[in-house]
C-alpha cells in the first residue's frame, strides 16, 4: 500500500482504492509494524478516486515532516568506480576504494527535511559547480527502534566538481537547497523489497532524453538492515529517518545537469519521483 502527505491530510492507497486521514504525518508513520496498522484502516475514511486524484495532483508534498535525511555512500562498485576517477588528481581516491571494502559503509547527513524537494517540485544545481548530477537511490523510511518500515524514491543531488576536488568538501557537494527529493509517497509493504527491484532514471533535456538507465537493487553490497544498523548505532531519531542506500546510476563523465532538464526516477512499485532542475532563486 501506498501513503502520500499532502496540504490537504495524509492519503493511503490500499487495493486501489483511497482513504484519507488527518493525523499528525510523524504520529503515523513512527510505528512497529505500520503495515499492519495502516491496514486495519484505523481514523481512515473513504474518499473517491476523483478527489484523491485531484488532492494528489495539486497538493502532493514530500513524505517527509521532521525526520533528518540521511545517506549512504559508495554502495554499488559503479559509485566506487566513479568517485575514484573524479578524485584521483585530489589523491582522493583511495578512500572510496577502503570505505567499499570496509566494514563500517559511508554515511553522510543529507538534509533537514525543510529543505527537501517532493515530486513535481524543483530541485536546485549549485552555481559554484561545473558538473551536477542526480543520484536515483532506493530511500528506506526507519522508524525510532531502528526498523525499516517503508520505502521511497530518493535524489540524492550531487556536484562531482567540488567531491572531486578533495573529499573534505563533501557536506558541500552534497548538503544544500533542495539537494534532495524524496517521493512521490511511501511505500509500505507486507514483507521487505524484493532484491530484484528495479531503479531507471530518464533524464529530459528539451523533450529529449539524454541520460536512461536502469539497474537492480541486488547489485548492492550491502543489505538494507546493515545500513540501518550502522546509521542508528549512537544516534536516536525520535521520529524516525530517511536513509538514501547508494547509487548505482551514473551518467559519463562528459555529462552535467542544465538548467530545465526534468529529472524522473522511477521505482518498481513504490512510483515515479519526477523533478525539474534549476538555480536557487
Ligand atoms: O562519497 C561520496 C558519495 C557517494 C554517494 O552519494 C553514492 O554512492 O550514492
Ligand atoms: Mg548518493
Amino acid at each position: 500500500m501506498k501513503l502520500f502527505k499532502t496540504a490537504k491530510g495524509n492519503i493511503l492507497q490500499q487495493n486501489d482504492k483511497y482513504y484519507s486521514n488527518s493525523s499528525a504525518f510523524d504520529e503515523l508513520i513512527n510505528r512497529e509494524n505500520l503495515y499492519g496498522y495502516l491496514s486495519s484502516l484505523q481514523g481512515f475514511t473513504p474518499i473517491t478516486d476523483g478527489d484523491a486524484q485531484l488532492i494528489l495532483k495539486d497538493h502532493i508534498q514530500p513524505p517527509v515532516q521532521s525526520q533528518e535525511v540521511w545517506a549512504a555512500g559508495v554502495t554499488y562498485l559503479r559509485s566506487r568506480d566513479a568517485r575514484m576517477e573524479e578524485s584521483k588528481e585530489s589523491g582522493g581516491a583511495t578512500f572510496y576504494d577502503k570505505v567499499y571494502e570496509a566494514e563500517r559503509p559511508e554515511l553522510f547527513f543529507k538534509s533537514l527535511p525543510h529543505r527537501v524537494a517532493g515530486t513535481g517540485q524543483d530541485v536546485y544545481i549549485r552555481r559554484d559547480s561545473t558538473w551536477n548530477v542526480p543520484e536515483p537511490e532506493l530511500t528506506l523510511f526507519i522508524n525510532s527502534k531502528g526498523n525499516i518500515q517503508a520505502y521511497t524514491i530518493g535524489n540524492d543531488m550531487s556536484s562531482r566538481s567540488i567531491e572531486g576536488e578533495n573529499p573534505l568538501y563533501l557536506p558541500q557537494a552534497k548538503s544544500y537547497e533542495r539537494s534532495a527529493a524524496l517521493g512521490p509517497g511511501l511505500y509500505i509493504p507486507e514483507k521487505p523489497v524484493s532484491p530484484d527491484t528495479t531503479i531507471s532514471m530518464n533524464i529530459v533535456r528539451g523533450g529529449k532524453i539524454v541520460f536512461g538507465g536502469s539497474i537492480k537493487i541486488n547489485q548492492m553490497k550491502r543489505s538494507l538492515t546493515e545500513l540501518a544498523g550502522f546509521l542508528y548505532r549512537e544516534t536516536d531519531f525520535p521520529t524516525g529517518s530517511f536513509l538514501m542506500t547508494g547509487t548505482c546510476l551514473v551518467p559519463d563523465n562528459n555529462f552535467t545537469l542544465h538548467e530545465n532538464d526534468v529529472v524522473d526516477i522511477t521505482i518498481q512499485d513504490i512510483g515515479t519521483l519526477s523533478n525539474r532542475v534549476t538555480y536557487k532563486p
